[in-house]
């Protein structure tokens, strides 16, 4: 297969706006990827998508233009368990980025070390079917019982209307579980649906599970600068201040229409995280503890 991006897939925003809000010192922007560059890190056989490069340089430099002070970067689908890219990204990132892998059963217990040592925190776990084909729940349970010896968390990537199916075996993990874009609820929907609740309910009755304030980009019905999508982030971060991460998501794949304006993605913080309290633990304290610690 080719490594040409798909015809129809939008790059990232070339020109970022400047953003209004400065994020607290010690930031963290817990949520974005690395894509190649192909030529070094080709993409994966069985991957859905070629996405355009988004290679480390491009990741830190946005980084430090919109004020953060360090990166989560999780691998993506389109590369597949081959985790050299994101591993050479938390290599040259000075101990600024950590990472969240995927990995098979292949993986060795050596190779988990090896990565324990790049900075890999975590693994994700991702059940978006048009991202993704089907990995059966045992070969998951064994997974994370290779992992948890690490004291790394899992990462789970699904739709809300597969929350039902799904929440018998997250709850089942005995380690922390970070939800990615708060489960893509559906935002015409209001927070007071039985959905979102079903949602909030899940994170009341279990406290190892985090959630990610993220993807307003991907959820909105309205488009920039994504107002429909606060109060489902709000209201997470109010109820949940301890346990919630906020990212960008550059450089935003499979974005149907246009790429966002990081800058405007940057100037949502205070509208979810309405005091400075609360910034200061989405942003510094709550990514900090779970990755730096
Ligand atoms: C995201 C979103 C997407 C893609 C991937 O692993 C992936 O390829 O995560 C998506 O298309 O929704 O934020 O990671």
């Amino acid at each position: 297969m080719s490594n040409a991006a798909n015809p129809t897939y939008i790059p990232f925003h070339p020109n970022p706006s400047k953003p209004r809000f400065r994020p607290p010192p010690g930031s963290v922007d817990a949520h974005c990827h690395v894509f190649g560059p192909a030529n070094r890190f080709p993409y994966a056989p069985e991957r859905k998508y070629t996405p355009v490069d988004a290679p480390k340089e491009k990741l830190f430099a946005l980084r430090d233009f919109l004020g953060f002070d360090k990166n989560v970067i999780v691998q993506a689908s389109c590369h597949g368990t081959d985790n050299s890219g994101l591993r050479d990204a938390l290599a040259h990132s000075g101990g600024k980025a950590r990472g969240v892998a995927v990995i098979d059963e292949n993986v060795t217990d050596a190779a988990l070390h090896e990565m324990a040592r790049d900075g890999v925190r975590g693994v994700r776990f991702n059940f978006v079917r048009r991202l993704v084909d089907f990995t059966p729940r045992d070969v998951l349970e064994r997974l994370a019982a290779r992992i948890a010896p690490l004291g790394w968390h899992v990462v789970v990537y699904f739709e809300m209307p597969d929350l039902p199916d799904l929440e018998s075996f997250f709850t089942s993990l005995p380690m922390i579980v970070v939800v990615d874009h708060m489960g893509r609820p559906d935002v015409r929907k209001s927070v007071t649906h039985a959905e979102f609740r079903r949602y909030l309910r899940l994170l009341d009755e279990h406290e190892n599970i985090w959630s990610k304030v993220s993807g307003p980009e991907r959820l909105t019905v309205a488009g920039a600068p994504y107002d429909d999508v606060v109060p489902f982030a709000r209201t997470l971060v109010q109820r949940f201040p301890d346990r919630v991460l906020w990212g960008t998501d550059w450089p935003h794949p499979n974005m149907p229409v246009e790429a966002p304006d990081d800058g405007v993605l940057v100037d949502l913080i205070p509208k979810i995280a309405v005091t400075q309290e609360l910034q200061r633990k989405l942003m510094v304290d709550n990514p900090t503890r779970l990755y730096w610690t």
